[in-house]
């Protein structure tokens, strides 16, 4: 199932929540200011030690004090208008949907739930509606190439009105 609501990820007690990460999964501010205050000084500890990465990557981490089970941890692209940006974007949302996958099938599950803030909407100012629909093709594209991803629940959470508003008409239009 693919669905939306508004609110605040950090709250939700899903197996996986996405953080809308930097390149150096450094605290941050927004979401990836949200979920490092939450997770507590452990979760600092942990990112320091991965790997840098650049836009499109993701990693993955304990959640430590936040109610779900793992935080992925995706690099959104600064927004400067190029077709890079897109094709980033795109990254994220596959590369988090792979990796979620792997975690199922390493833990044995079958049936994984995953939520998204909407990656660069807002310190790296992607435009809602195109990130909207880059985000929903990604995943409509990553479900029908592997449909064993379908076994993952993802909810896309939106912080603001605006998105919560395009998510849900973009997602009467995909059903
Ligand atoms: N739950 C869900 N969504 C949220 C929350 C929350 N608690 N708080 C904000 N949002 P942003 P970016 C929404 O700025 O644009 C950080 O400094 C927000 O309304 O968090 O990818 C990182 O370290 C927006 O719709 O992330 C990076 O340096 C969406 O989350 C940089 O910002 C993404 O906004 C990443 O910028």
């Amino acid at each position: 199932m693919i669905s939306t609501i508004k609110g605040d990820i950090t709250g939700l007690d899903f197996d996986i929540i996405v953080n809308a990460a930097n390149p150096h999964f450094a605290p941050g501010g927004g979401v990836c200011g949200a979920i490092f205050s939450k997770a507590g000084k452990e979760l600092q500890t942990f990112c320091s030690k991965l790997p840098s990465g650049k836009a499109g990557d993701v990693r993955i981490s304990p959640a430590f004090d936040l109610p779900c089970k793992a935080i992925i941890h995706a690099v959104g692209p600064v927004y400067s208008g190029k077709e890079c940006d897109e094709e980033a974007l795109r990254s994220c949302y596959w590369n988090a949907v792979a990796l979620s996958y792997q975690y199922m099938r390493e833990h044995e599950l079958d049936h994984l739930t995953l939520a998204f803030p909407c990656i660069s909407t807002g310190i790296y100012g992607y435009p809602h509606e195109e990130a909207c629909q880059i985000a929903l093709n990604t995943i409509k594209k990553i479900r029908s190439a592997y449909p064993d991803t379908k076994a993952i629940d993802i909810v896309f959470v939106c912080f603001e009105q605006i998105d919560y508003q395009l998510y849900k008409e973009a997602l009467q239009t995909l059903i």
